[in-house]
């Protein structure tokens, strides 16, 4: 095995993290031992006998603040020397796959959770290396934001994924084209036929065929990938 990457969650949602993150590849990848997974329950380190880990804006105005020790107690427990803290968070920089490719070679990652209105700001200050958004749209909370990160970044993680085949093929999505159009069994359906070019046999005129049917489909679903 290469280097084992450890990460975090912080959340008070754990339940959100741990049934997407345990199936499938994710839940292969920590039985091989490629990523150590831990999801920890915020309140764990809350210090009122409530448990309560939020509380009133000061100024004013609606909803509730992720209050600041309970973040404090806990990055301070977990973190090393080689910890990168991440807070998702709808007002961070975009995730993208560049950067759960940086992600990927990072030791320790630990992850925070916003939910409600927001993070006390001195969270954000004291704590985080880097606010993470998955993208421009209202989410509950920061769980499910976090679980879409963790699955980019650990399919990423050498041997992971068994074949590197499917994740050098990505490359491609870096160079700006979205895939072609794919197909199985049975070759008719319903009357609707698989493309003649693909059983053909003929490699070069396949490999054509796909990159003419990435560009139209590019233009037609992402045109802002041509810009
Ligand atoms: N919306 N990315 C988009 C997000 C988000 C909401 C989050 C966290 C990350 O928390 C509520």
């Amino acid at each position: 095995m290469e280097q084992q990457m450890k990460i975090d969650i912080l959340t008070i949602f754990p339940e959100i993290c741990r049934g997407p993150l345990s199936e499938s590849i994710m839940g292969r990848a920590q039985a091989a031992g490629a990523v150590d997974l831990a999801v920890h329950d915020l309140r764990d380190w809350s210090e009122d006998r409530h448990r309560r880990v939020d509380d009133e804006p000061f100024g004013g105005g609606p909803g509730m603040v992720m209050k600041v020790e309970p973040f404090f107690a806990a990055v301070e427990e977990l973190r090393t020397e080689h910890s990168k803290v991440v807070l998702m968070t709808p007002q961070g920089r975009r995730f993208d796959q560049a950067q759960a490719r940086a992600l990927s070679s990072e030791v320790h990652l630990i992850i925070l959770c916003g939910h409600y209105e927001g993070v006390d700001h001195r969270v954000v200050e004291a704590l985080v290396d880097l606010e993470l958004s998955i993208g421009d749209y209202v989410l509950t909370n920061g769980a499910i934001a976090a679980t879409v990160l963790v699955d980019a970044v650990v399919r990423l993680i050498p041997g992971v994924l068994g074949d590197d085949q499917s994740v050098e093929e990505e490359s491609f999505t870096d160079s700006q084209l979205i895939e072609g159009p794919h197909y199985t069994r049975p070759r008719d359906f319903r009357g609707m036929q698989v493309p003649e070019v693909l059983l053909s046999g003929h490699h070069a005129k396949i490999v054509q065929w796909r990159q003419e049917r990435a560009l139209e489909r590019t233009r037609q679903n992402r045109p802002d990938l041509l810009e």
